[in-house]
């Protein structure tokens, strides 16, 4: 299928998005959400799929919603907007079965932050920039921006960025625990299908059933997390993942897991 606004490469359960609006540093339009949430539903359906690689075309990842699709709205539209932001999108992929990494290869700011963050492992390129700008604009971060980051990068340093609109380059990204990784812009796309090969190595339900243990500890108290975790443990033991895994490991040979969920 064909898209205005996003390039869409499938290959091995591996799927990138590459977000392409180049000339207006991928700035999130109507169009653009439209057809994102789109791709998120049908690679929620597909069990082909196991990992998503997300990335900008240009030298931006997103640049933040389009300032022009927002500029006229009424109260009640841009709490509708930003209600699409984070159902639509941001949500959905932190309650995803696959695996998001963003691979960010320029500007994230604004929603295009947001976005990122709700991605599960956030590779910058050296020339990443990383900023939540919205009070500059007379507005805050609504795509789960003020709830995401404290609980990404701390309650301080949280209020630091979002009060003042600071932007950050990805050094500083990853000292405070933004991005796990930092690498040179060209070997960007390389590292990030490396890391989703590695994913895809491992079984694809424990992989799953990890992920969503570890998103819940964002919501969760330590107990509600640990009972959560408790029962994602015993569920392991249901799947012939658990079985062949263990006993590859007793046979001393490497594991044939299911290719699917
Ligand atoms: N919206 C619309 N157009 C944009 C945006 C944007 N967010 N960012 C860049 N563009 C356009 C510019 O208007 C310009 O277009 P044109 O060539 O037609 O004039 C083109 O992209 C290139 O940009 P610049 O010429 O400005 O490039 P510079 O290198 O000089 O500057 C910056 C790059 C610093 C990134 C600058 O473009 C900038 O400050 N952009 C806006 C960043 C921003 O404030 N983002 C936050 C937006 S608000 C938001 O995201 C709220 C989210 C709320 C929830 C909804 C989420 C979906």
């Amino acid at each position: 299928m064909e898209y205005n606004t996003l390039l869409l490469d499938l290959k091995d359960g591996i799927c990138q998005i590459t977000l392409n609006r180049p000339e207006a540093l991928n700035a999130m339009s109507g169009e653009m959400h439209h057809e994102l949430s789109g791709v998120l539903d049908q690679i929620e359906a597909d069990d082909s799929i196991r990992v998503v690689i997300l990335t900008g075309a240009g030298r931006a990842f997103v640049a933040g919603a389009d300032i022009s699709c927002m500029a006229d709205c009424t109260p009640e539209e841009a709490r509708a907007f930003s209600k699409s932001a984070e159902q639509g999108l941001n949500a959905k992929m932190t309650a995803s079965k696959k695996i998001f990494i963003a691979a960010i290869n320029g500007f994230a700011l604004g929603g295009g932050m947001e976005l990122a963050i709700a991605c599960d492992l956030l590779l910058a390129s050296e020339y990443a920039k990383f900023g939540l700008p919205e009070v500059s604009l007379g507005i805050l971060p609504g795509a789960g921006g003020t709830q995401r980051l404290p609980r990404l990068i701390g309650f301080q340093k949280a209020m630091e960025l979002t009060l003042t609109g600071t932007v950050i380059k990805a050094q500083e990204a990853l000292e405070i625990g933004l991005v796990c990784k930092v690498v040179p812009a060209d070997e960007l796309l390389d590292t990030a299908y490396e890391m989703a090969n590695k994913i895809m190595k491992n079984a694809a339900q424990a992989v799953a059933y990890t992920k969503a243990c570890v998103q819940q500890s964002r919501e969760l108290s330590l107990s509600a997390g640990l009972a959560y975790e408790n029962t994602m443990f015993g569920l392991c033991f249901a799947s012939p993942d658990q079985k062949e895994g263990m006993s590859a490991f007793l046979e001393k040979r490497n594991p044939k897991f299911q290719s699917g969920f």
